[in-house]
């Protein structure tokens, strides 16, 4: 790679000695992290992003052809920023038969999908043997297609409802299809922050152990950060730290996403005074991500929550991954994203081309199409 003159992108001083550390492939700091937050020079802390980036993946940028769906939106634990959750006497409750499910994915619009990307609600209707069911018929139907199911909350959930532990649960899952989990339900780790936004989650433990024993198995995860509610720059470090010491043992996280908190329709937004985040915000999360978390290979722009156009620019910021044309995506829509259902393969390439990178198709182990 050619010598890249870091010093000469950055105006606040104090981000010097990181800036040194970068090209010496030296680990941040705790401290290192809150001077990244507090730093006025977002300039300066993208042309970091943008180094680490540009010596993992040169002008590559991933996509893949996914499709998204929720088997069911009943859930009883009440998380505060939730807009997608139903009651069972909510006339928008819903569970997805199997069948169900499998006429979705015939339909045309889902014929290239690479990705079947699954978090519901916690059912407590929902055994071992409707996801065993479930992912078997997926698969025999659709052997093309890979399933990448439950957050690690919803695991543990389902888990103890089938009276199984989470090893036997995986594995039945595993013998069943499943290949893979996305990484949502991290929230923030910091206890002092979840206990608010979400009361009666289990606690960042449960998502830490759940993630390792998946590791542990060969599956591969992702992990998430929600941010831009409550929590203040120390929670965000501090969680970001914990997925780098998690990953530093197991290997096992393939993507980091930061979810920009969409405000509508939820009770958190209800509770305390929030607005919506901003460009500068979202760019810095990337970043920062891209910065702190050393050893985890991809660091995705998800466009249905920052906007296309951000998703773009956010490839110069550290992002290496542009998620997918997920086709109908519930979970940010109904907190009130502006963005649309769905990006087709070609508007995906265009948005990556345009910002002059280079589009990479692939499935969701990274193999490239
Ligand atoms: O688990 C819920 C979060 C997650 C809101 O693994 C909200 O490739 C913002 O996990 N505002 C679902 N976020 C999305 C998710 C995800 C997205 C993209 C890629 C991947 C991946 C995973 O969204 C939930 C929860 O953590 N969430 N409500 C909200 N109002």
């Amino acid at each position: 790679m050619p010598a890249f003159p870091l010093p000469r992108y950055i105006s606040d001083e104090r981000l010097l000695p990181l800036a040194d550390k970068v090209l010496r492939k030296e680990r941040l700091t705790f401290e290192d992290g809150l001077l990244l937050y507090a730093s006025p020079d977002l300039t300066g802390i993208g042309a970091m992003a943008q180094h680490v980036r540009l010596r993992l993946h040169g002008r590559k940028t991933y996509y893949v052809q996914s499709r998204r769906l929720s088997y069911t939106n009943i859930c009883h634990t009440h998380c505060q920023f939730c807009a997608f959750q139903a009651k069972p006497d909510d006339p928008r409750a819903y569970v997805l038969s199997v069948e169900d499910v499998v006429r979705e994915l015939s339909k045309p619009e889902n014929a290239t999908v690479r990705e079947l990307h699954m978090t519901s609600g916690h059912n407590p209707k929902l055994k071992i043997d409707y996801f065993e069911d479930l992912f078997r018929k997926i698969k025999a139907a659709f052997p093309q297609i890979h399933l990448k199911v439950f957050t690690m909350i919803e695991m543990d959930y389902y888990a103890r409802n089938s009276g199984l532990s989470v090893e036997a649960f995986l594995d039945r899952c595993v013998a069943a299809g499943l290949e893979s989990c996305p990484g949502g339900g991290a929230e923030i780790f910091a206890p002092e922050i979840r206990e608010k936004i979400c009361i009666g989650k289990k606690e960042a433990n449960t998502w830490l152990r759940v993630a390792e024993i998946c590791h542990g198995r060969g599956i591969s995860t992702n992990c998430t950060m929600l941010y831009g509610h409550i929590e203040q720059p120390r929670h965000r470090v501090d969680h970001l730290l914990q997925l780098r010491e998690l990953q530093d043992r197991t290997r096992g996280f393939l993507a980091y996403i930061p979810l920009a908190y969409q405000i509508e329709d939820n009770e958190l937004s209800r509770t305390y005074e929030i607005h919506e985040t901003t460009g500068t915000q979202d760019l810095r999360e990337v970043a920062v991500a891209r910065l702190l978390l050393d050893n985890i290979p991809h660091i995705k722009a998800y466009w249905v929550m920052i906007t296309e156009g951000l998703a773009q620019i956010a490839q110069n910021y550290g992002a290496n991954d542009l998620d997918g044309t997920l086709i109908e995506e519930e979970i940010a829509h109904l907190a009130g994203a502006k963005t649309p259902q769905f990006l087709s393969k070609n508007q995906l390439e265009r948005l990556i081309r345009a910002a002059d990178f280079e589009p990479i198709e692939r499935d969701n182990l990274y193999n490239e199409m």
